[in-house]
C-alpha cells in the first residue's frame, strides 16, 4: 500500500543516520519493524552498532536479525532512537502507544540523545488529540482511572483484543492499556501533568520535547522536520 511504501522510505532515509559504533534505541510498530530490517542487512554487511529495543516485539525482531543487544544498565544513554508515531504536530509534539509500547519508549527515548521520528504522511496533524491518547494503566486502579479521564473531557476506552474473546490486551508488563478520546487536545503539556497526578496510570502517550527531528514522506519525497 501507499503507506507502506511511505514507511519503508522513511526508514531507509533514518537507517542512514546510523554510525558506526552507536547504541542505538530500537523503536515498535510498523515503521520501526521496517527500520530494524533495514538495520539488520546493514549489520550483516559490517556495521557495529548495538541496542537496546522498546517492546518484546522489536526485541525479537532484532536478534532474529543478528542485531547485538544491550539490556538495560545504569548509566546506558543512547546515541540515537529510531520510532515511530501515531502523530506529530508541528512542534514535534508526539502522541505515541498505539502499538502498546510507549512505557519502554518513553524510558529508552528519554535516556537517548536524540530521537529521530519516521512517519508515512498520515501522521502529521496541525493539533494533536484525534487520534486516542494511549495509556497504561496497573489493572487494579482501572476503574478509577476511567473515572478521572472522564472528568479530564476524554472518553476512555480498555483497549481489547479483537477477536470474539474481546480479553483485554496486556502491555510487556502486564498492565492494560486504555485509549482515552479527546477529540482535540489543546494544551497537551497540561494534560500530561495532569494524567500524571491520576494513581494507576503507569505512562501516558504525550512525548514531548523527546523528538529532535522527524522523517516524514512527503509528495513521495523524505522530508525532514525540525520543531
Ligand atoms: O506504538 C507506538 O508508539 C508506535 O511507534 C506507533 O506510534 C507507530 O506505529 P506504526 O509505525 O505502526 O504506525
Amino acid at each position: 500500500s501507499p503507506q507502506e511504501l511511505e514507511k519503508q522510505q522513511a526508514a531507509a532515509a533514518a537507517v542512514r543516520w546510523v554510525r558506526d559504533g552507536m547504541v542505538l534505541g530500537l523503536g515498535t510498530g510498523t515503521t520501526s519493524a521496517h527500520f530494524i530490517k533495514q538495520l539488520g542487512e546493514r549489520v550483516q554487511a559490517g556495521l557495529k552498532v548495538q541496542g537496546t529495543a522498546t517492546s518484546l516485539a522489536s526485541e525479537a525482531l532484532a536478534r532474529q536479525l543478528g542485531i547485538p543487544l544491550l539490556e538495560p544498565r545504569r548509566g546506558l544513554t543512547f546515541d540515537l532512537a529510531v520510532d515511530g508515531a501515531d502523530e506529530l504536530d508541528g512542534q514535534l509534539r508526539l502522541i505515541k502507544g498505539g502499538g502498546g509500547a510507549l512505557l519502554r519508549e518513553k524510558t529508552i527515548e528519554t535516556a537517548s540523545r536524540y530521537l529521530l521520528v519516521i512517519a508515512d504522511s498520515s501522521k502529521v496533524v496541525p493539533v494533536l488529540g484525534r487520534f486516542p491518547l494511549p495509556l497504561e494503566v496497573v489493572p487494579f486502579a482501572l476503574p478509577w482511572v476511567l473515572d478521572a479521564v472522564e472528568k479530564l473531557g476524554g472518553a476512555p476506552v480498555l483497549r481489547t483484543h479483537k477477536d470474539d474473546s474481546a480479553s483485554p490486551v496486556y502491555s510487556d508488563q502486564r498492565n492494560f492499556l486504555v485509549d482515552c478520546h479527546f477529540g482535540q487536545i489543546p494544551d497537551a503539556e497540561g494534560l500530561a501533568v495532569r494524567l500524571k497526578t491520576i494513581p494507576g496510570i503507569v505512562e501516558h502517550g504525550l512525548f514531548m520535547g523527546l523528538a529532535k527531528a522527524a522523517v516524514v514522506i512527503q509528495g513521495g519525497v523524505a522530508q525532514v522536520l525540525k520543531p
